[in-house]
Protein backbone atom coordinates (compact mmCIF):
# COMPACT_ATOMS: atom_id res chain seq x y z
CA UNK A 1 0.00 0.00 0.00
CA UNK A 2 1.38 3.24 -0.34
CA UNK A 3 2.17 5.52 1.68
CA UNK A 4 0.41 9.02 1.98
CA UNK A 5 2.91 11.92 1.34
CA UNK A 6 2.09 15.40 1.66
CA UNK A 7 2.99 17.59 -1.71
CA UNK A 8 4.72 20.95 -0.41
CA UNK A 9 4.35 23.14 -2.80
CA UNK A 10 6.90 26.62 -2.26
CA UNK A 11 5.98 29.36 -3.00
CA UNK A 12 8.82 29.49 -6.13
CA UNK A 13 6.69 26.25 -7.58
CA UNK A 14 3.51 27.92 -6.81
CA UNK A 15 3.78 30.83 -9.30
CA UNK A 16 5.28 29.07 -11.43
CA UNK A 17 2.58 26.55 -12.05
CA UNK A 18 -0.52 28.93 -12.47
CA UNK A 19 -0.60 29.78 -15.97
CA UNK A 20 -0.61 25.72 -17.00
CA UNK A 21 -4.56 25.17 -16.02
CA UNK A 22 -7.24 26.63 -17.66
CA UNK A 23 -10.98 26.66 -15.96
CA UNK A 24 -9.26 26.09 -12.45
CA UNK A 25 -6.55 28.35 -11.22
CA UNK A 26 -4.00 25.72 -10.07
CA UNK A 27 -0.96 27.57 -8.35
CA UNK A 28 0.53 24.11 -6.93
CA UNK A 29 1.88 21.22 -8.11
CA UNK A 30 -0.14 17.71 -7.92
CA UNK A 31 0.95 14.49 -7.26
CA UNK A 32 0.57 11.75 -10.13
CA UNK A 33 -3.35 11.22 -10.40
CA UNK A 34 -2.76 7.54 -10.33
CA UNK A 35 -1.06 7.54 -7.54
CA UNK A 36 -3.77 9.89 -5.39
CA UNK A 37 -6.57 7.73 -6.72
CA UNK A 38 -5.01 4.72 -5.44
CA UNK A 39 -6.09 6.13 -2.41
CA UNK A 40 -9.14 7.11 -3.17
CA UNK A 41 -12.47 4.69 -3.13
CA UNK A 42 -14.12 4.92 -6.52
CA UNK A 43 -18.07 3.34 -5.79
CA UNK A 44 -18.92 4.51 -9.71
CA UNK A 45 -18.42 2.59 -12.58
CA UNK A 46 -18.66 5.22 -14.96
CA UNK A 47 -17.34 4.47 -18.79
CA UNK A 48 -14.40 7.02 -18.37
CA UNK A 49 -13.20 4.96 -15.34
CA UNK A 50 -13.23 2.03 -16.87
CA UNK A 51 -9.13 2.08 -17.25
CA UNK A 52 -8.58 3.12 -13.77
CA UNK A 53 -11.05 0.26 -12.52
CA UNK A 54 -8.52 -2.13 -14.70
CA UNK A 55 -5.53 -0.73 -13.33
CA UNK A 56 -6.63 -1.18 -9.47
CA UNK A 57 -8.60 -4.72 -10.62
CA UNK A 58 -4.88 -5.14 -11.86
CA UNK A 59 -2.48 -4.01 -8.57
CA UNK A 60 -5.09 -6.29 -6.95
CA UNK A 61 -4.30 -9.24 -8.66
CA UNK A 62 -0.27 -8.39 -8.35
CA UNK A 63 -0.72 -8.98 -4.80
CA UNK A 64 -0.30 -5.53 -3.58
CA UNK A 65 -3.43 -5.76 -1.20
CA UNK A 66 -4.98 -2.77 -2.79
CA UNK A 67 -8.95 -3.30 -2.39
CA UNK A 68 -11.01 -0.19 -3.14
CA UNK A 69 -10.38 1.11 0.12
CA UNK A 70 -8.23 0.07 3.25
CA UNK A 71 -8.83 0.99 6.62
CA UNK A 72 -5.43 2.59 6.52
CA UNK A 73 -5.79 4.74 3.70
CA UNK A 74 -9.25 6.51 4.28
CA UNK A 75 -8.59 10.16 5.64
CA UNK A 76 -10.23 12.00 8.34
CA UNK A 77 -12.56 14.14 7.74
CA UNK A 78 -13.31 16.83 9.47
CA UNK A 79 -16.23 19.79 8.33
CA UNK A 80 -16.26 22.77 9.89
CA UNK A 81 -19.89 24.76 9.35
CA UNK A 82 -20.06 28.52 10.10
CA UNK A 83 -23.83 29.39 10.66
CA UNK A 84 -24.95 32.71 8.37
CA UNK A 85 -21.78 33.70 7.58
CA UNK A 86 -21.76 35.84 4.15
CA UNK A 87 -19.87 34.98 1.31
CA UNK A 88 -18.01 38.25 1.99
CA UNK A 89 -17.02 37.83 5.64
CA UNK A 90 -13.47 36.39 5.26
CA UNK A 91 -10.76 37.69 4.09
CA UNK A 92 -10.03 35.29 1.36
CA UNK A 93 -13.40 36.23 0.28
CA UNK A 94 -12.60 39.88 -0.13
CA UNK A 95 -13.56 41.59 3.54
CA UNK A 96 -11.35 44.46 3.86
CA UNK A 97 -11.19 44.81 7.76
CA UNK A 98 -11.99 41.07 9.00
CA UNK A 99 -9.13 38.91 9.54
CA UNK A 100 -9.48 35.53 9.01
CA UNK A 101 -5.78 34.25 8.62
CA UNK A 102 -6.51 30.99 9.99
CA UNK A 103 -9.25 30.38 7.23
CA UNK A 104 -7.24 31.55 4.59
CA UNK A 105 -4.54 29.72 4.98
CA UNK A 106 -7.01 26.77 5.11
CA UNK A 107 -7.65 28.09 1.37
CA UNK A 108 -4.48 28.77 0.46
CA UNK A 109 -3.35 25.23 1.26
CA UNK A 110 -6.27 23.33 -0.76
CA UNK A 111 -8.66 24.76 -3.15
CA UNK A 112 -11.63 27.70 -2.76
CA UNK A 113 -14.93 27.68 -4.36
CA UNK A 114 -16.37 30.62 -5.63
CA UNK A 115 -19.49 29.52 -6.95
CA UNK A 116 -20.32 26.95 -4.03
CA UNK A 117 -24.18 26.86 -3.74
CA UNK A 118 -26.52 25.30 -0.86
CA UNK A 119 -30.31 26.12 1.01
CA UNK A 120 -30.46 29.29 1.44
CA UNK A 121 -30.88 29.01 5.28
CA UNK A 122 -30.04 26.32 7.91
CA UNK A 123 -32.59 23.08 7.36
CA UNK A 124 -32.06 22.76 3.48
CA UNK A 125 -28.47 23.39 3.92
CA UNK A 126 -28.06 21.10 6.69
CA UNK A 127 -30.46 18.53 4.69
CA UNK A 128 -28.46 18.63 1.66
CA UNK A 129 -25.07 18.04 3.68
CA UNK A 130 -26.95 15.11 5.77
CA UNK A 131 -28.16 13.17 2.90
CA UNK A 132 -26.76 14.48 -0.24
CA UNK A 133 -30.19 15.59 -1.89
CA UNK A 134 -32.44 18.54 -2.42
CA UNK A 135 -34.75 18.90 1.05
CA UNK A 136 -38.42 18.19 -0.94
CA UNK A 137 -37.09 14.75 -2.12
CA UNK A 138 -36.29 14.30 1.84
CA UNK A 139 -39.71 13.33 3.17
CA UNK A 140 -40.15 15.39 6.08
CA UNK A 141 -41.81 18.34 7.24
CA UNK A 142 -38.57 20.53 8.00
CA UNK A 143 -40.27 21.67 10.98
CA UNK A 144 -36.73 21.25 12.92
CA UNK A 145 -36.99 24.37 15.25
CA UNK A 146 -38.29 24.55 18.83
CA UNK A 147 -41.70 23.03 18.85
CA UNK A 148 -40.83 21.26 15.21
CA UNK A 149 -42.30 18.28 15.45
CA UNK A 150 -40.11 17.07 11.98
CA UNK A 151 -36.90 15.16 11.72
CA UNK A 152 -35.01 13.22 9.26
CA UNK A 153 -36.76 10.22 8.37
CA UNK A 154 -35.43 6.78 8.73
CA UNK A 155 -35.12 6.08 5.21
CA UNK A 156 -32.01 8.54 4.93
CA UNK A 157 -28.65 7.19 5.00
CA UNK A 158 -27.07 10.46 6.55
CA UNK A 159 -23.51 10.80 6.27
CA UNK A 160 -22.43 9.87 9.62
CA UNK A 161 -24.41 6.89 9.23
CA UNK A 162 -22.76 5.85 6.12
CA UNK A 163 -19.51 6.41 7.51
CA UNK A 164 -20.25 5.17 10.93
CA UNK A 165 -21.34 1.88 8.73
CA UNK A 166 -17.90 2.09 7.10
CA UNK A 167 -15.47 1.93 10.23
CA UNK A 168 -15.34 5.74 11.31
CA UNK A 169 -15.65 7.08 14.55
CA UNK A 170 -18.32 9.67 14.14
CA UNK A 171 -18.67 13.11 16.23
CA UNK A 172 -20.33 16.12 16.17
CA UNK A 173 -20.13 19.33 18.00
CA UNK A 174 -22.68 22.30 17.93
CA UNK A 175 -26.15 22.58 16.08
CA UNK A 176 -28.08 19.83 14.52
CA UNK A 177 -31.48 21.65 13.44
CA UNK A 178 -32.62 18.22 11.62
CA UNK A 179 -35.09 17.27 14.68
CA UNK A 180 -35.00 16.63 18.18
CA UNK A 181 -38.67 16.52 19.45
CA UNK A 182 -38.06 12.19 18.98
CA UNK A 183 -34.81 11.15 20.36
CA UNK A 184 -34.76 9.05 17.05
CA UNK A 185 -33.64 12.40 15.59
CA UNK A 186 -31.16 13.82 17.38
CA UNK A 187 -27.43 13.04 16.00
CA UNK A 188 -26.29 10.38 18.00
CA UNK A 189 -29.52 8.36 16.33
CA UNK A 190 -28.39 9.59 13.39
CA UNK A 191 -25.01 8.25 12.77
CA UNK A 192 -23.22 9.91 15.22
CA UNK A 193 -21.15 8.35 17.85
CA UNK A 194 -21.52 11.54 20.46
CA UNK A 195 -22.49 14.73 20.20
CA UNK A 196 -22.38 18.03 22.41
CA UNK A 197 -24.34 20.72 20.97
CA UNK A 198 -27.62 22.54 20.25
CA UNK A 199 -30.50 21.00 18.84
CA UNK A 200 -31.18 24.00 16.51
CA UNK A 201 -30.51 27.49 16.18
CA UNK A 202 -29.34 29.85 19.13
CA UNK A 203 -32.57 32.29 18.76
CA UNK A 204 -35.23 30.10 19.60
CA UNK A 205 -36.23 31.89 22.63
CA UNK A 206 -38.38 34.96 23.74
CA UNK A 207 -37.93 37.45 22.74
CA UNK A 208 -36.76 36.05 19.17
CA UNK A 209 -38.85 33.14 19.00
CA UNK A 210 -41.97 32.93 21.15
CA UNK A 211 -41.45 29.60 22.78
CA UNK A 212 -41.63 28.06 25.80
CA UNK A 213 -39.06 25.43 24.84
CA UNK A 214 -35.77 25.55 26.72
CA UNK A 215 -32.98 26.20 24.26
CA UNK A 216 -30.10 23.74 26.47
CA UNK A 217 -26.98 21.80 25.55
CA UNK A 218 -27.15 18.53 24.30
CA UNK A 219 -25.04 15.45 25.38
CA UNK A 220 -26.09 12.64 23.90
CA UNK A 221 -29.41 12.64 24.06
CA UNK A 222 -29.69 14.52 27.16
CA UNK A 223 -30.27 18.00 27.53
CA UNK A 224 -27.24 18.71 30.03
CA UNK A 225 -27.54 22.60 30.37
CA UNK A 226 -30.37 25.25 30.35
CA UNK A 227 -30.15 27.93 30.44
CA UNK A 228 -26.65 28.59 29.55
CA UNK A 229 -24.35 31.83 28.84
CA UNK A 230 -23.94 31.57 24.54
CA UNK A 231 -20.28 33.74 25.13
CA UNK A 232 -18.28 31.11 25.72
CA UNK A 233 -19.82 28.61 23.26
CA UNK A 234 -17.87 28.87 20.29
CA UNK A 235 -14.73 28.27 22.87
CA UNK A 236 -16.02 24.84 24.48
CA UNK A 237 -17.06 23.40 21.20
CA UNK A 238 -13.55 24.52 20.10
CA UNK A 239 -11.86 22.62 23.32
CA UNK A 240 -14.25 19.75 23.01
CA UNK A 241 -12.74 19.36 19.23
CA UNK A 242 -9.26 19.89 19.98
CA UNK A 243 -9.84 17.02 23.42
CA UNK A 244 -11.56 14.35 20.40
CA UNK A 245 -8.91 15.25 17.75
CA UNK A 246 -5.78 14.37 20.22
CA UNK A 247 -7.64 11.50 21.82
CA UNK A 248 -8.73 9.72 18.26
CA UNK A 249 -6.57 6.48 17.57
CA UNK A 250 -4.38 5.91 14.84
CA UNK A 251 -6.60 2.23 13.96
CA UNK A 252 -9.79 3.90 13.31
CA UNK A 253 -10.27 6.94 11.03
CA UNK A 254 -13.09 9.82 12.53
CA UNK A 255 -15.43 12.40 11.03
CA UNK A 256 -15.58 14.98 13.23
CA UNK A 257 -18.52 17.72 12.86
CA UNK A 258 -18.24 21.15 14.24
CA UNK A 259 -21.06 23.75 13.32
CA UNK A 260 -20.56 26.27 14.90
CA UNK A 261 -23.61 28.72 16.47
CA UNK A 262 -22.03 32.10 15.29
CA UNK A 263 -22.45 34.09 13.53
CA UNK A 264 -26.42 33.40 13.58
CA UNK A 265 -28.48 35.83 15.57
CA UNK A 266 -28.29 36.89 18.21
CA UNK A 267 -24.15 37.41 18.21
CA UNK A 268 -21.87 35.91 21.49
CA UNK A 269 -18.17 36.18 21.54
CA UNK A 270 -15.74 35.19 24.76
CA UNK A 271 -14.12 37.72 26.81
CA UNK A 272 -10.56 36.94 25.16
CA UNK A 273 -12.12 38.32 21.76
CA UNK A 274 -14.76 40.97 22.56
CA UNK A 275 -13.67 44.13 20.76
CA UNK A 276 -10.51 42.95 19.58
CA UNK A 277 -10.95 42.79 16.23
CA UNK A 278 -11.18 46.32 13.71
CA UNK A 279 -14.39 45.57 12.51
CA UNK A 280 -17.07 45.87 15.06
CA UNK A 281 -18.98 43.35 16.87
CA UNK A 282 -19.52 40.71 13.97
CA UNK A 283 -15.74 41.05 13.24
CA UNK A 284 -15.12 39.37 16.58
CA UNK A 285 -17.57 37.02 16.10
CA UNK A 286 -15.89 35.87 12.87
CA UNK A 287 -12.21 36.16 14.29
CA UNK A 288 -13.70 33.96 16.90
CA UNK A 289 -14.47 31.34 14.68
CA UNK A 290 -11.47 31.83 12.98
CA UNK A 291 -9.21 31.56 16.02
CA UNK A 292 -11.58 28.58 16.79
CA UNK A 293 -10.56 26.81 13.46
CA UNK A 294 -6.97 27.63 13.64
CA UNK A 295 -7.29 25.44 16.86
CA UNK A 296 -8.48 22.71 14.85
CA UNK A 297 -5.79 22.83 12.19
CA UNK A 298 -2.95 23.11 15.31
CA UNK A 299 -4.70 19.99 16.57
CA UNK A 300 -4.76 17.99 13.30
CA UNK A 301 -0.94 18.82 12.67
CA UNK A 302 0.29 18.30 16.13
CA UNK A 303 -1.57 14.71 16.44
CA UNK A 304 0.60 13.96 12.91
CA UNK A 305 -2.66 13.19 11.04
CA UNK A 306 -3.32 17.22 8.93
CA UNK A 307 -1.51 15.22 5.70
CA UNK A 308 -4.50 12.78 6.37
CA UNK A 309 -7.36 14.60 7.02
CA UNK A 310 -9.98 15.80 4.22
CA UNK A 311 -11.43 19.39 6.06
CA UNK A 312 -14.14 21.10 4.06
CA UNK A 313 -15.19 24.78 5.71
CA UNK A 314 -18.68 26.15 4.39
CA UNK A 315 -21.52 28.45 5.46
CA UNK A 316 -24.74 27.33 5.73
CA UNK A 317 -26.42 29.62 4.39
CA UNK A 318 -25.42 33.55 3.28
CA UNK A 319 -26.11 36.20 5.91
CA UNK A 320 -29.79 37.42 7.31
CA UNK A 321 -29.40 40.95 5.67
CA UNK A 322 -33.04 41.36 5.74
CA UNK A 323 -33.64 39.94 9.19
CA UNK A 324 -37.23 40.06 10.15
CA UNK A 325 -38.65 42.36 12.52
CA UNK A 326 -38.46 39.86 15.55
CA UNK A 327 -35.04 39.54 15.20
CA UNK A 328 -34.24 43.60 15.68
CA UNK A 329 -34.73 43.55 19.48
CA UNK A 330 -33.29 42.73 22.32
CA UNK A 331 -29.61 43.92 21.35
CA UNK A 332 -29.61 42.68 17.46
CA UNK A 333 -28.45 45.19 15.34
CA UNK A 334 -28.90 45.86 11.79
CA UNK A 335 -25.10 45.47 11.25
CA UNK A 336 -25.00 42.31 13.10
CA UNK A 337 -25.72 40.49 10.14
CA UNK A 338 -22.53 39.87 7.27
CA UNK A 339 -22.05 40.57 4.19
CA UNK A 340 -23.12 38.59 0.56
CA UNK A 341 -19.84 40.68 -0.63
CA UNK A 342 -20.48 41.18 -4.26
CA UNK A 343 -23.38 39.23 -4.48
CA UNK A 344 -27.93 40.04 -4.71
CA UNK A 345 -29.68 38.85 -1.97
CA UNK A 346 -29.66 37.77 1.58
CA UNK A 347 -30.42 34.60 3.51
CA UNK A 348 -33.82 32.97 2.87
CA UNK A 349 -33.78 34.31 -0.67
CA UNK A 350 -32.79 32.51 -4.10
CA UNK A 351 -30.56 34.98 -5.51
CA UNK A 352 -26.74 34.01 -4.94
CA UNK A 353 -26.72 36.03 -1.93
CA UNK A 354 -28.33 32.89 0.30
CA UNK A 355 -27.40 30.25 -1.35
CA UNK A 356 -23.60 31.15 -2.26
CA UNK A 357 -21.45 30.50 0.55
CA UNK A 358 -17.73 30.56 1.46
CA UNK A 359 -16.58 27.16 0.52
CA UNK A 360 -13.13 25.05 0.50
CA UNK A 361 -11.69 22.03 0.98
CA UNK A 362 -8.09 20.85 1.88
CA UNK A 363 -6.18 17.64 1.60
CA UNK A 364 -2.53 17.76 1.83
CA UNK A 365 -1.16 15.26 -1.37
CA UNK A 366 -4.61 15.03 -3.07
CA UNK A 367 -5.90 18.27 -3.34
CA UNK A 368 -2.97 20.46 -4.89
CA UNK A 369 -3.07 23.60 -2.94
CA UNK A 370 -3.61 27.26 -3.77
CA UNK A 371 -6.74 27.21 -6.03
CA UNK A 372 -9.34 29.06 -6.46
CA UNK A 373 -12.38 27.73 -8.72
CA UNK A 374 -15.26 29.08 -10.16
CA UNK A 375 -16.99 25.96 -11.24
CA UNK A 376 -20.36 25.70 -10.04
CA UNK A 377 -20.52 22.89 -6.73
CA UNK A 378 -23.30 22.24 -4.83
CA UNK A 379 -23.22 20.86 -0.51
CA UNK A 380 -24.98 17.47 -2.21
CA UNK A 381 -21.61 16.93 -4.20
CA UNK A 382 -19.83 17.15 -0.26
CA UNK A 383 -22.09 14.25 0.96
CA UNK A 384 -21.14 11.90 -2.02
CA UNK A 385 -17.77 12.81 -1.93
CA UNK A 386 -17.10 12.35 1.57
CA UNK A 387 -18.88 9.24 1.21
CA UNK A 388 -16.49 8.09 -1.43
CA UNK A 389 -13.35 8.94 0.12
CA UNK A 390 -14.25 7.36 3.36
CA UNK A 391 -15.61 3.77 1.31
CA UNK A 392 -18.95 4.33 2.14
CA UNK A 393 -22.01 2.02 1.13
CA UNK A 394 -24.53 4.71 -1.49
CA UNK A 395 -28.15 4.73 -0.53
CA UNK A 396 -30.26 2.89 -2.97
CA UNK A 397 -32.55 6.07 -3.51
CA UNK A 398 -31.77 9.27 -5.36
CA UNK A 399 -28.62 11.57 -4.72
CA UNK A 400 -28.53 15.01 -5.91
CA UNK A 401 -24.76 15.19 -5.38
CA UNK A 402 -21.38 14.38 -7.87
CA UNK A 403 -18.78 13.06 -7.17
CA UNK A 404 -15.28 15.61 -6.74
CA UNK A 405 -12.70 13.46 -6.26
CA UNK A 406 -11.48 13.74 -10.39
CA UNK A 407 -11.86 17.71 -9.98
CA UNK A 408 -10.77 17.86 -6.82
CA UNK A 409 -7.33 15.70 -7.45
CA UNK A 410 -6.95 17.37 -11.06
CA UNK A 411 -7.91 14.72 -13.02
CA UNK A 412 -10.88 16.86 -14.44
CA UNK A 413 -10.79 20.29 -15.38
CA UNK A 414 -14.27 21.19 -14.25
CA UNK A 415 -16.38 20.31 -11.46
CA UNK A 416 -19.33 17.42 -13.06
CA UNK A 417 -22.21 19.68 -11.75
CA UNK A 418 -24.02 21.16 -14.83
CA UNK A 419 -26.92 22.53 -12.92
CA UNK A 420 -28.52 23.38 -9.40
CA UNK A 421 -31.64 23.72 -7.86
CA UNK A 422 -33.04 26.19 -5.97
CA UNK A 423 -35.71 25.01 -3.53
CA UNK A 424 -37.58 27.31 -1.30
CA UNK A 425 -40.39 24.79 -0.34
CA UNK A 426 -41.52 25.71 -3.78
CA UNK A 427 -38.91 25.20 -7.08
CA UNK A 428 -37.41 29.12 -6.94
CA UNK A 429 -34.45 28.47 -9.62
CA UNK A 430 -32.30 26.87 -11.61
CA UNK A 431 -28.54 27.40 -12.76
CA UNK A 432 -27.62 25.62 -15.85
CA UNK A 433 -24.37 25.55 -17.07
CA UNK A 434 -23.55 29.74 -17.65
CA UNK A 435 -26.99 30.76 -17.42
CA UNK A 436 -29.70 31.22 -14.14
CA UNK A 437 -33.86 31.41 -14.27
CA UNK A 438 -35.61 32.53 -11.50
CA UNK A 439 -39.43 32.82 -11.28
CA UNK A 440 -40.66 34.64 -8.13
CA UNK A 441 -41.22 37.97 -9.25
CA UNK A 442 -43.90 37.91 -11.02
CA UNK A 443 -41.62 37.75 -14.20
CA UNK A 444 -38.84 35.65 -15.16
CA UNK A 445 -35.38 37.02 -14.21
CA UNK A 446 -32.28 35.76 -16.51
CA UNK A 447 -29.38 35.85 -15.61
CA UNK A 448 -25.68 35.34 -17.43
CA UNK A 449 -23.40 34.40 -14.62
CA UNK A 450 -20.56 34.70 -16.51
CA UNK A 451 -20.70 38.31 -17.75
CA UNK A 452 -23.20 39.59 -14.83
CA UNK A 453 -22.65 37.47 -11.38
CA UNK A 454 -24.44 40.13 -9.36
CA UNK A 455 -27.91 39.38 -11.54
CA UNK A 456 -28.29 42.64 -11.94
CA UNK A 457 -29.49 42.67 -15.63
CA UNK A 458 -32.46 40.40 -16.60
CA UNK A 459 -32.30 38.88 -20.20
CA UNK A 460 -35.20 37.09 -20.21
CA UNK A 461 -36.65 39.43 -22.71
CA UNK A 462 -33.50 39.00 -24.92
CA UNK A 463 -33.60 35.20 -24.37
CA UNK A 464 -36.50 33.74 -24.79
CA UNK A 465 -35.22 29.76 -26.05
CA UNK A 466 -32.92 30.54 -22.93
CA UNK A 467 -35.94 31.17 -20.52
CA UNK A 468 -38.24 28.55 -22.41
CA UNK A 469 -35.30 25.60 -22.04
CA UNK A 470 -34.36 26.50 -18.01
CA UNK A 471 -38.22 26.82 -17.37
CA UNK A 472 -38.99 23.80 -19.03
CA UNK A 473 -36.36 21.67 -16.86
CA UNK A 474 -37.78 23.77 -13.54
CA UNK A 475 -40.62 22.03 -14.55
CA UNK A 476 -39.52 18.48 -15.07
CA UNK A 477 -37.66 18.65 -11.66
CA UNK A 478 -40.76 20.06 -9.62
CA UNK A 479 -42.70 17.25 -11.00
CA UNK A 480 -40.18 14.67 -10.09
CA UNK A 481 -39.66 15.65 -6.42
CA UNK A 482 -43.39 16.23 -5.94
CA UNK A 483 -43.37 20.55 -5.78
CA UNK A 484 -44.49 23.17 -7.75
CA UNK A 485 -42.28 25.55 -9.91
CA UNK A 486 -42.63 29.43 -7.63
CA UNK A 487 -45.46 30.95 -9.66
CA UNK A 488 -44.18 33.60 -12.21
CA1 LIG B 1 -28.03 29.30 8.88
Amino acid sequence: MNTLKLVKHPRSILRQGGSTWSSKQHKGTVEPVGRIQDEVCLRESKPKRIGRLLTILFAFILGSGLTSCTKSSRPNVVILFADDMGYGDLGCYGHPRIKTPNIDRLADEGIRLTSFVTGSWCVPSRTQLMTGRYMPRVNFNGRTGSDGTGGLPDSEWTLAEALKDAGYKTHMIGKWHLGYKEKRFLPVNQGFDTWFGLPYSNDYMKPWVQTDEPLGLFRGETMVEHPFDQNPLTTRYTKEAVQLIESSGADQPFLLYLAYAMPHLPLAVSDERRGKSNAGFYGDVIEEVDWSIGQVLKALEEKGIAENTLVFFASDNGPWIEMPPRMQQAGNELWHAGSAGPLRGSKGQTYEGGPRVPAMLRWPGKIASGQVSAGLVGMPDIYRTVLTVAGAKLPDHKLDGHDLIPFLTGEAESPPRKEYFYFKGELEALRAGDWKLRTVTGEPELFHMLTDPFERINRAADEPKETKALLARMHEMAKEVGVRVKEL
